[in-house]
Parts: structure tokens; C-alpha cells; sequence
């Protein structure tokens, strides 16, 4: 790991756990020390993006300017010659994916409250003139309070022109793709969303996609016949709903104005959906811009023009922290500094220092840093920075402010390189005029997830000058796992099959008859039901699941699988035998299975855990599932697959 890129974010941000990796992206937890408040920070090489980089501009520059209450906040960039860290409104109640997975799907009621929230979003969004085109369950987190927010706006567009003029870009996920888009037709962008939000919405109501199949063409024919089951269970009212979004010709397609007070939408409430911003950019809120001035000693004039320049640092963050700790109930205040340094906008009125070495965690692709039990100490009873507002640093604006982008250390897009998130409406990039049929997002870089945790040494130039060195000498860095020396790590627990199929065709149960799938597929909410409904954190045990002390204890999780099992080597052993016949490689650490599948071509397609674990009341053994990248309808399915092979 280059320190140096991590510099500029230690400044601000104690950094934690990573919680996710996604195709271009790794996701961290961590806590903005002056507010203490949590947050997700997105983490992006620069190299490893390669033609993924306008994606993120798009997703900067959108997230920018949109500011609501179901759209996840942007709060602060910082773009380091190698890295871009977007830092991010946090999120811990997960995927809205696995939460209708585990339920396996939802009452009419949850599906509308759930709905009503999306409605808002993108009403929001096309009235501000983009259009997202990436709807999906993944695409929408669950917040502390079971509210959603919409994330990735990597695909969105705003057309020059406005919302009503056509776009051509082929993009986002195959079975959320409206008929017009998939047809290689010109489409409007707002119409388009509301396919995927009735593609959506079926997904809330019967936990599976009205469209499907593993073969993309077999997808798309089925999406532009437009006929899809409507399982009993569905009322009159979800029925006509889903009638009118997924409506194959995009004019007659029910418009987003139209859903705002859509009977469906309003039963049970007084009011139609209320879509406004509930945040507006342009208001500055009073309390937080008293409490900011008086922390930095500046008059409120001077603070309200420097929050005012939205240039999403470390002064929009801090803003926009306190203004969420308002919204909470929190009081609107900033720590006495435990920590901070001289930043880019906020010179400290005396000298930080740190007091504590930082542990290290590693990561599959890379060396990064968790400096969990970081502490910094004042060196002076002086303990508020003063504010100047000096320009932001050189390396910022190269990304942030310039129009024309040129982003340092990047190696010159390939010409005819990678088309799949080719974004013509907002990167003014080239396109075919023939457009490509859609290719499922894949990593950029194979993302290891075979490897152990390791502690490394405090970063040298981190630490205080009398420990400098000192540290440099400690445990030599362990080299993370790569595709080269994976077999050798997994070395006998690979499978002897070591290539699935492409993931589009054939890494599920195509082999089952649809009944046999039927029943697999309520594996996950049969499973689950028996459990209680309610959904309790998960808490680790101290214990880390080794072969020797015997499987962790976990609580009933939303991701955890009950079984009737007492005899957790058993259905270790169940498992261990099945991955090899769904092509699964895996990698075994105690009673974790780490496991990937592969395409044709050696590129990773899939990630994810299976982990066999101690459950108690009822005292059997469960198998907590974790997916860590990857399509996630074909992950559920292939899980699904996995275990209804095993005698559980
Ligand atoms: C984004 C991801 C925003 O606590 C958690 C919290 C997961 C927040 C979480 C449980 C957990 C805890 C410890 C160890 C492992 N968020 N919040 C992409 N784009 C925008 C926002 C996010 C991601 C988040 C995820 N998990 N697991």
C-alpha cells in the first residue's frame, strides 16, 4: 500500500473494516473524527479503473449535485495520484437484495413502504434532470433507521437538452433493462427507469425477477415479449401497478408524476409521496454553520461562504456531518479535537501529534490500512484549528474542478477498449453506432479472497519521530494472494474442475427441472421462516472459527441459514463435496469457505463465504452466506443450488 495516498484521509477519518468490494470499488467503514460521526468510504485505484474512470467522474459529479433524503450523500473526495476516496452516508442495514432474499420476499405493506421511498428518490432525481439507469436491489441500502438510499450513479445521464431528449448508451443490469434499451433504440432516459423500477418492484412482491434466464439473449427475448407469471399471492392492486410500469412500449408506460398519488402508492397513507428534497443544497442551516464558525473562530459570513463553495471537502463534510447529526437528534457539535492536522483548509493552531501505532489489515487486492484503535493526542491546550481558506491542493483539482478531465498517472485509454459502461451522455466518450448487447459488470482485477489476516507495522512517516524506524523493522509484510499463487495457497482444496462456465449461461440449476428449481429457490425463505422474524445484528464470538476450537457462535442473521443439523463437520463435509460439482473453487480456513467461480476466460465472475457456524436457540448449525461480488440474482441462485444439495 502507497501510505502517502492514505495520508490526506487519515487526516479526518479513523479508518475500519472493509465491508465490501464491487467490481472497481472496495468499501470501508469508518468514523469522521470531528463529528464522530460513521461513514462508508469508497475506495477506487486509479490504474485498476482504467476505462471504469469516467464512470466515477459521473458518479462524482451527480452525487455532487443531488442532495435528498433517500439518495445516499456524498460528503467529501479526495483524489491522491493513485487513489479516489468518496466518502459516503453510512449504511450498516445492508443490501435491499439480501434483505427480500432472506425474507424471501415481502408483504404488500413492506413493499410499499420500501416503494414509496424509491418513488421519492427518482422523482427527485429526473427532477433534476438525470436519469440513473442502474435501478436495482443492489443498488439500494438500508440505513440505521430501515430507510433506503440509492446508490451508484456511475451510469446515470442528464441529457444536454433535458430529461425528454433520447439517449442511446446500452447500459446498466440485463434483467432490469427496459425492451427500448436492450432493442438498441434511442430511449428517454426517465421511461427507462421506470421499467426497472416495476422490475424492482415485482422483485419486492415475489423475491425472484419477473424476466430471467441464464442465457442474456433468452433474457432479453422474454423482456421484449413482455409476459411475465403473476404468482397468486399478488393483489389486484400490485398486479395493475406492475401492469402499468412494465409496459413494453415505453409511451404507454405509467409516468413518474402518475405514481406520486398511484392508489397503490398512497393506501394507507394520508398523503401522496412526498418527493422534494427534505435537504436542499442551496439552504445553509443555522445551527451548523454557528457551531462550525465558532469551532474554526472565523466569523459565520466567512464560514457560510466557504461552505457555500461546495467543493466537497473537508469543510462540505463536516457541514454536512453535523447537519445529519441534527436530523438524528444529536447535539450540533464538533469534538474537541482528539484528532485533526493541518489540512488542506484547516491549519491547526498547534502542533498533532499521533500517540498510538496503527495496526494494519490487509486487503485481497491490495495493502490497505485499518487503524482501528487510532488515537491522536493535542499537543497544546489550544485545542481549536483556525480556519483559512486557502485553494484546495493541486491534486484535487485536477479531478474535481477542471472541465476537461485529465486525470494524472493514467495510462491512455485503449482505443475500442472496454465498451460495457461506455456513458456517452455525460463523458461525451465515443460509442459504436452499433451498440454492443450488454456485458454483466466484471472485475477489472481478480479480487483474492484467499487470503488471511495479517498484521502489518505502523506506516514509518505516521508515526512520532522518537518510534520512526523502530517500526520499519518489525514483521516483513506478508504479499497478498494474487491469481498467480492462489492454487498454490489453495493447494488440494481447489476443485479439479477449475473452470464454470460463463456466468451468463450456466452457473446455476439449469441441470434441475423447474420444480426441483422451484424448491430451490425458497431454500433461502424456507430456511428462514422457521427462525424468528426478527432481524438481531450479527455478533461475532471472540471465538474466530477455527478447526481446532470448532465453528463460531453466531446470532440469527438475515444472512444466516438454519439448519437441522447438529454436527458442524458434517455439513462442512456436505458442502466440501458439493463445490466441486457446481464448479465452485473454494479455499478453507477452519469453517470458512471462501469460495469464486470463473468464467471461461479465467476471470473471476463470483465471490463469496459460506461459512458453517454454532447457532443457539435452537442450538443446531447454521451456514452464514456472504456475497462479495458479483451478479447477485446468480449468486442467490447458485447458494440456493449449493444448499439444497446438502442434507440440511
Ligand atoms: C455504503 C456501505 C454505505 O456495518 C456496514 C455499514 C456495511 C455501512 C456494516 C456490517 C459489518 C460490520 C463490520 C464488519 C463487517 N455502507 N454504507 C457503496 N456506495 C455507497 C455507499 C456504500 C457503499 C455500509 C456497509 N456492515 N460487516
Amino acid at each position: 500500500m502507497a501510505v502517502d495516498d492514505y495520508e490526506e484521509l487519515l487526516k479526518y477519518y479513523e479508518i475500519h473494516e472493509t465491508v465490501g468490494t464491487g467490481g472497481f470499488a472496495k468499501v470501508k467503514l469508518a468514523r469522521h473524527i470531528l463529528t464522530g460521526e460513521q461513514v462508508a468510504i469508497k475506495i477506487m485505484d486509479k490504474l485498476a479503473l482504467g476505462d471504469d474512470l469516467p464512470r466515477v467522474k459521473t458518479e462524482i459529479e451527480a452525487m455532487k449535485s443531488l442532495s435528498h433524503q433517500h439518495i445516499c450523500r456524498l460528503y467529501h473526495v479526495i483524489e491522491t495520484p493513485k487513489k479516489i476516496f468518496m466518502v459516503l452516508e453510512y449504511c450498516p442495514g445492508g443490501e435491499l437484495f439480501d434483505y427480500i432474499i432472506a425474507k424471501d420476499r415481502l408483504a404488500e405493506e413492506e413493499a410499499r413502504v420500501f416503494f414509496r421511498q424509491i418513488v421519492a428518490a427518482i422523482a427527485y432525481v429526473h427532477s433534476q434532470g438525470y436519469a440513473h439507469r442502474d435501478l436495482k436491489p443492489e443498488n439500494l441500502l438500508i440505513d440505521g433507521e430501515h430507510n433506503l438510499k440509492l446508490i451508484d450513479f456511475g451510469l446515470c445521464a442528464k441529457p444536454k437538452g433535458g430529461l425528454d431528449y433520447h439517449l442511446s448508451t446500452c447500459c446498466g443490469s440485463p434483467a432490469y433493462a427496459a425492451p427500448e434499451l436492450i432493442q438498441g433504440k434511442a430511449y428517454i432516459g426517465s421511461e427507462a427507469d421506470i421499467w426497472s423500477m416495476g422490475i424492482l418492484l415485482y422483485a419486492l412482491l415475489c423475491g425472484f425477477l419477473p424476466f430471467d434466464d441464464e442465457n442474456v439473449m433468452a433474457l432479453y427475448r422474454k423482456t421484449v415479449r413482455g409476459i411475465y407469471e403473476i404468482p397468486k399471492w399478488l393483489s389486484p392492486g400490485s398486479v395493475l401497478l406492475l401492469h402499468q410500469m412494465l409496459q413494453v412500449d415505453p409511451k404507454k408506460r405509467i409516468m413518474v408524476k402518475h405514481l406520486l398519488n398511484h392508489p397503490w402508492l398512497v393506501q394507507g397513507y394520508p398523503f401522496a409521496v412526498q418527493w422534494q428534497s427534505q435537504y436542499p443544497l442551496g439552504h445553509l442551516d443555522e445551527d451548523c454553520v454557528t457551531e462550525l464558525s465558532v469551532f474554526h473562530k472565523c466569523s459565520r459570513e466567512s464560514m457560510t461562504d466557504l461552505i457555500s463553495q461546495w467543493k466537497y471537502d473537508h469543510v462540505s463534510a463536516t457541514y454536512l456531518l453535523l447537519q445529519s447529526k441534527k436530523a438524528h437528534g444529536k447535539p450540533v457539535r464538533l469534538r474537541m479535537p482528539t484528532a485533526t492536522a493541518e489540512s488542506a483548509n484547516v491549519t491547526p493552531s498547534r502542533e498533532w501529534k499521533f500517540k498510538k501505532a496503527l495496526s494494519y489489515e490487509d486487503d485481497p487486492d491490495e495493502m490497505s490500512c485499518v487503524f482501528g484503535s487510532m488515537e491522536f493526542v493535542c499537543s497544546s491546550e489550544e485545542t481549536r484549528p483556525v480556519l483559512c481558506n486557502t485553494p484546495q491542493t493541486k491534486q484535487n483539482q485536477m479531478f474535481l474542478d477542471s472541465g476537461a478531465f485529465t486525470p494524472p498517472l493514467l495510462p491512455v485509454p485503449r482505443r475500442g477498449a472496454s465498451k460495457k459502461y461506455a456513458n456517452k451522455e455525460n463523458s461525451g466518450a465515443r460509442v459504436p453506432a452499433k451498440l454492443e448487447p450488454f456485458v454483466l459488470p466484471a472485475p477489472k482485477t481478480p479480487n483474492c479472497v484467499m487470503n488471511e489476516k495479517r498484521v502489518l507495522t505502523t506506516p514509518n512517516h505516521l508515526l512520532p519521530p522518537e518510534e520512526r524506524n523502530q517500526a520499519s523493522k518489525e514483521t516483513p509484510i506478508e504479499k497478498p494472494a494474487t491469481p498467480a499463487n492462489l492454487e498454490e495457497l489453495a493447494a488440494g482444496v481447489i476443485s479439479p474442475e477449475r473452470r464454470c462456465r460463463s456466468m451468463e449461461v450456466d452457473l446455476n440449476q439449469a441441470h434441475l427441472e423447474s420444480g426441483q428449481k422451484r424448491k430451490a429457490a425458497k431454500m433461502f425463505g424456507s430456511l428462514e421462516r422457521g427462525l424468528d422474524k426478527v432481524i438481531t445484528m450479527l455478533t461475532p464470538s471472540k471465538r474466530k472459527g477455527s478447526a481446532k476450537e470448532g465453528p463460531r457462535k453466531l446470532r440469527a442473521h438475515y444472512n444466516v441459514t438454519t439448519t437441522n443439523l447438529l454436527n458442524p463437520d458434517e455439513l462442512l463435509k456436505q458442502i466440501i463435496a458439493i463445490l466441486p460439482k457446481k464448479q465452485v473453487e473454494y479455499v478453507q480456513k477452519g469453517y470458512k469457505l471462501k469460495c469464486q467461480t470463473q468464467s471461461d476466460f479465467g476471470k473471476v465472475t463470483m465471490q463469496f463465504e459460506l461459512e458453517v457456524c454454532q447457532l443457539s436457540k435452537p442450538e443446531v448449525v447454521g451456514i452464514k452466506r456472504q456475497r462479495l461480488k458479483g451478479d447477485a440474482w446468480v449468486y442467490k441462485r447458485l447458494v440456493e443450488d449449493i444448499l439444497s444439495s446438502c442434507k440440511l
